[in-house]
């Protein structure tokens, strides 16, 4: 019996969270923090430092020492370092507008297939590689995604954990190395890029100073699977392999598990991204814009009670209207409620009328999403899936969860709301020869939360009919 810490920072807020391994799976929220990005001048930055005194507190907060700690985060951002290990600048969010038009011109530039032969990467527009390309960096020596720039600044270590650099644009998906040759065809030096890490591998030692202002030893931090959405797809409860997963949060990542990438045409087309998972397994997916516009509105109302709308939006009438959730318009901060009822003006439907519809016109056009991405994943890949299990904090939303049955056709299993820091803790634990392979550990899982089970309902047909609403007429 051990105690891990995991440190899983999301793009709405942060957690650390520890887990007790032993007949069954413990876990404890230490300390919850919010993730608030800061405008400064033009740009929207993350507030790194913010997030890493989160981090400190969290661990602070801890009554017993861990066996290791692990990091994980949102992909595709970074930080650079300087040649005295310094930061440069602070790192810039990934809807920041400063990639607007980088990702059309390398397009052209290189070519939509040799990117993707390269990388297997969905096209997107904020992924590293363009963000690179946006940005200087003359004086950068090394550069690091957030977790790997969090463990440096706990440890003094350096390297790249694979599972996020595989989100990079910049990682060879069939060779599991960096791309070299596609960033010297884009003059990104290559020397920025450390060593990869595979999950499971060590990642050095606590600072003496930071341990002793902890009050704790010398603990190792280990690489977990890096990446928020590869740890909480390996912590997902599945019994056999035919399902797929929706990682619910600000994003909902949406797809299938495989053991190989798949790098077809069609798939590039439908724009599926192949990102590395734990053990060499690849995440076939594609990133649906999620509870990202639901959080915009929130914001933009003053932030009402949460619960209160769901139960509204739930009496709701349904299918007033419909939008696609992964419109462009819907990326950058700003007034959701506005740009839906424009998406509506402009596809010929009337746009919701009231808070709650507005709710149920974002949940129903998320469900509609889900149905079209998972059946393109089956269709894609060949992969058959027989449940659709939903993961993250999007598992508290019980009327999202009914509507992806609904609207997906499939049984929908919902849990655990914390997969991400269980999928870290657990790769710690694996690390530290606790648990097997990732299906023992899946089944840990299993074992650890109560799944809430969704039966689809309602008539199919009405869903395929608000598809043909979303594109206008
Ligand atoms: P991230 O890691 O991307 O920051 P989370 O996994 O923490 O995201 O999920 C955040 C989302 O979970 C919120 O946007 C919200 O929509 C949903 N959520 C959190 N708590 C509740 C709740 N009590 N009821 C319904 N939805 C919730
Ligand atoms: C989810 C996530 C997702 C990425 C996005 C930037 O938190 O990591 O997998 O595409 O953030």
């Amino acid at each position: 019996m051990s105690i891990y810490a995991a440190v899983d920072l999301g793009a709405s807020n942060g957690r650390v969270i520890t887990v007790e391994t032993g007949q069954s799976l413990r876990l404890r929220e230490i300390h919850r923090f919010p993730n608030r990005p800061v405008r400064l001048a033009d740009t929207l930055h993350w507030d790194i430092l913010s997030l890493y005194q989160g981090v400190l507190d969290g661990l602070a907060k801890m009554d017993a020492e861990p066996a290791s700690i692990g990091v994980d985060s949102w992909a595709v951002d970074y930080g650079l370092l300087d040649g005295d290990g310094r930061l440069i600048g602070n790192p810039v969010h990934y809807r920041d507008q400063r990639t607007d038009g980088v990702m059309e011109r390398v397009i052209d530039e290189v070519g939509a297939d040799v990117l993707y032969q390269t990388s297997g990467l969905q096209f997107l527009p904020f992924n590293t590689v363009y963000q690179l390309l946006a940005d200087r960096l003359d004086g950068a020596e090394t550069l690091l995604m957030i977790p790997d720039l969090i463990t440096y600044w706990l440890t003094g270590s350096i390297g790249a954990e694979a599972t996020n650099a595989s989100t990079t644009g910049l990682y060879d998906v069939r060779a599991r190395t960096w791309a070299e040759p596609l960033m010297d065809r884009l003059g990104i030096p290559r020397r920025i890029f450390p060593e990869l890490r595979d999950p499971g591998t060590p990642a050095g030692t606590l600072r003496d100073g930071i341990a002793r202002e902890l009050g704790l030893g010398p603990v190792p931090v280990t690489a977990v699977a890096s990446h928020d959405t590869a740890s909480a797809v390996a912590a997902v409860p599945a019994e056999t392999d035919r399902f797929a997963y929706i990682s619910s949060g600000t994003w909902s990542l949406v797809g299938v598990e495989l053991p190989a990438p798949v790098l077809t045409e069609a798939g590039r087309l439908a724009n599926f991204t192949n990102e590395g998972g734990v053990d060499g397994t690849v995440r076939y997916l594609r990133n649906v814009m999620g509870l990202w516009i639901l959080q915009e509105c929130l914001r933009v109302w003053g932030n009402p009670d949460l619960g209160e709308l769901l139960a509204a939006a739930e009496q709701a009438p349904p299918f007033q209207a419909v939008v696609d959730p992964d419109d462009p318009s819907f990326l950058p901060p700003g007034d959701m409620p506005a740009r839906i009822a424009a998406y509506c003006e402009r596809t010929g439907q009337r746009p919701p009328q009231d808070r709650p519809s507005v709710v149920r016109c974002v949940l129903e056009s998320l469900a509609l999403a889900y149905r079209r991405t998972v059946r393109d994943a089956v269709r894609l890949s060949g992969h058959e899936v027989e449940v659709i299990h939903v993961v993250g904090g999007g598992v508290r939303n019980r009327l999202l969860c009914q509507l992806t049955a609904d609207a997906c056709e499939l049984p929908v299993l919902a849990g655990p709301v914390e997969a991400a820091a269980l999928g870290n803790a657990l790769i710690q634990a694996r690390a530290h020869g606790e648990v097997g392979s990732l299906a023992e550990l899946r089944e840990l899982v299993r074992r650890a939360e109560p799944l809430a089970v969704y039966r689809p309902a309602g008539d199919g047909r009405a869903w395929e009919a608000a598809e043909t609403r979303i594109r206008g007429s």
